[in-house]
């Protein structure tokens, strides 16, 4: 706001920008200065907003998604115009496909440049370019109109199917100046953002008919579970029905890892012998092999298992998108769950009580489950020279179990793949990673936001492969002295370390990486703590000072360069794979 003894009281577009999002709660942007929003960063650091800049958009990217995970409120992202909006876009277009909440904020050129293509300064039509890529995408052009943009990309971000939405900003807006009365009556503050989507009784009472019909009944909680915030419903409605529960990745800790539902540790027992599944909150994507094929006792990988699927999603095209869904329960999750119990509760009371499932199957379940559990804690147990992935999880997995309130950040193929199986979790949300992608690159940017947000403890556990592409962010780390104690699983490549090149040529192979590099020196060269971990004794003594000091640490972990396997568990989806098949 400036003041002038001539004309009356200005604002700016700058002004209404920082305006709007702090009247709706967004106080903090994860973002990269430069032309035209360096002085926007500035004004925002001054106005009390916490501006969080990085290395590279795609890093603030992916912190301003998972911040809208975690909080349930759009996280912002701030780039510059053309390549830093590309560099943004990959972080916002996963977003959009995991239904996390953010809104990407873009400064853009010159429209009458851009479109006449007469070659401006960092030219694109970046709204054109991300109209598909994401939920919803607009451009504001007059100041006055900010208010208005920016409510409504809070509730295309938050409301519904929550996703990413873009809002591009061209460098003439901001310098626009206004009336400060009439700009402050031009904001909107957003009311009842995310409304609550209330199922209809007829669609909930079809979906528990179905369920109280199952013999070998199931649950399964996706990452829309843990998104939802109905944590006690939700455990509620398990403990109640007395149904087994598979977590998938993210909505791990929802209910502990140690519960005695859990049915994790009988994966591949109980999804081809259960009849009736309760989806709350998951898709039927590949994670759950589309629900049919030999992961659901299919004869043929396209066989239908026979299974029958209720299932509880914000997203009324969800249903049927796989297989067929014979009870979709939509609406909101917290309002679905909670109908599901009222229901039931009232059929307890008036003398008709949930029938718990069959003891034969639950026996069934933990028979599997005790022998998985018992073959497991064997490999944990064994102490190879140099670590394996095994040696080096039982570690963390104690870690987590001293420290349940810790984030957990990971990716990776192998090192995702073991640490989901091995690492229990025991809180809500806590545990984040590459989700419905598969994607690499998320690890910084999710282990910064996760800090900022939480205020506690992150450990990132990260295959050396993975941890590259946002490795440079632990300047950033350092920089804003976050407690976050990065893993980094080294096994000198992708997926390990040795292949070797088939024509004996200089190059190494496409897998194989420096052999024996130092990742924890990148972290001294910020100021941060940087070990070198060759035992699981060494490795459990420097996340335990990590997280006790919470200085900004890298623990270069050396795991055997042979333990891994190509993709992790995902190795069948290699096209020579599959040609085998
Ligand atoms: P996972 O990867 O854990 O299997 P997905 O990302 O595939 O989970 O699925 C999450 C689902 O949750 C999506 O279909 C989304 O529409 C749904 N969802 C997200 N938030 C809510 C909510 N608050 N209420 C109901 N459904 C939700
Ligand atoms: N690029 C992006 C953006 N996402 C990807 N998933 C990949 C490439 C392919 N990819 C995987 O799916 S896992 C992985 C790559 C490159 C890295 C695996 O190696 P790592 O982990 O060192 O991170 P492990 O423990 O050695 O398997």
């Amino acid at each position: 706001m400036t003041t002038d003894t001539q004309t009356p009281v200005q604002t700016d577009g700058f002004h209404l920008l920082i305006d709007a999002l702090k009247l709706n709660g967004l106080d903090t942007i994860y973002g990269l200065p430069g032309i035209p929003i360096t002085d926007l960063t500035r004004m925002a650091q001054a106005e009390g907003m916490r501006m969080i800049s990085f290395r590279h958009e795609q890093n603030a990217g992916n912190a301003a998604a998972i911040a809208g995970f975690l909080t349930q409120k759009p996280g912002i992202c701030l780039t510059v115009s053309a390549p830093g909006f590309l560099n943004g876009l990959n972080a916002l277009t996963n977003a959009t496909t995991n239904c996390f909440p953010m809104i990407l904020i873009s400064g853009s050129s010159e429209r009458e440049i851009v479109d006449l293509q007469q070659g401006d300064y960092e030219e694109m039509d970046q709204l054109a370019i991300a109209k598909p890529l994401c939920k919803a995408a607009f451009r504001v052009l007059n100041a006055e109109d900010i208010g208005v943009g920016v409510a409504r990309a809070i509730r295309a971000a938050v409301s519904g199917r929550p996703g990413g939405v873009y809002l591009d900003l061209p460098a003439k807006l901001f310098a626009q100046s206004m009336d400060a009365a009439a700009g402050k009556a031009s904001l909107i503050k957003v009311v009842d953002p995310a409304p609550r989507q209330i199922p209809a009784p007829d669609a909930v009472q079809r979906g528990l008919d179905l369920l109280k019909s199952a013999k070998r009944p199931l649950i399964i909680l996706g990452k829309g579970a843990a998104y939802a915030q109905a944590d006690a419903d939700i455990r509620a409605l398990v403990e109640k029905t007395g149904i087994p529960y598979l977590p998938m990745s993210m909505a791990k800790g929802l209910l502990p890892d140690t519960h005695p539902q859990s049915a994790a540790a009988a994966r591949s027992y109980v999804l081809p012998e259960a009849d009736v599944v309760l989806i709350i909150g998951a898709r039927l994507n590949w994670l759950l092999s589309h629900g049919k094929g030999k992961t659901w006792g299919g004869k043929s990988h396209k066989d239908w298992g026979g299974q029958k699927f209720v299932q509880i999603d914000i997203s009324p095209q969800e249903a049927d998108s796989n297989v067929r869904i014979d009870a979709p329960v939509v609406g909101d999750i917290g309002s679905c769950v909670a109908a599901m119990l009222n229901t039931i509760n009232a059929a307890g009371s008036s003398g008709t009580p949930w029938p718990k499932p069959s003891a034969d199957w639950l026996g069934a379940i933990d028979e599997r489950k005790s022998k998985n559990i018992a073959k497991m804690g064997e490999t944990l147990a064994k102490n190879p020279t140099p670590m394996n992935y095994h040696s080096a999880l039982n570690v963390m997995r104690d870690i987590i179990k001293t420290n349940p309130d810790a984030m957990l950040v990971n990716e990776g193929a192998n090192a995702l793949d073991f640490t989901r199986s091995i690492v229990d979790m025991y809180q809500p949300r806590k545990r984040i990673d590459v989700g419905t992608w598969g994607i690499m690159g998320i690890g910084m940017g999710f282990a910064v936001a996760a800090a900022v947000v939480s205020g506690g403890p992150v450990i990132a556990v990260e295959g050396d492969s993975a941890f590259g592409f946002s490795g440079m962010e632990v300047e950033t780390i350092c920089r804003y002295n976050l407690p976050v104690c990065v893993v980094v699983f080294n096994n000198n490549g992708v997926y390990k370390g040795t292949d070797v090149n088939p024509t004996g040529g200089p190059d190494v192979a496409p897998t194989v990486f420096v052999k024996g590099a130092r990742y924890d020196k990148m972290m001294e060269a910020f100021g941060g703590v940087g070990v070198h971990a060759t035992t699981p004794a060494e490795l459990r003594a420097a996340v335990e000072e990590a997280v006790r000091s919470r200085k900004p640490t890298l623990i270069n972990a050396v795991i055997d360069e042979t333990a891994g396997t190509e993709s992790g568990r995902i190795t069948s989806l290699n096209p020579t794979a599959a040609k085998k098949k």
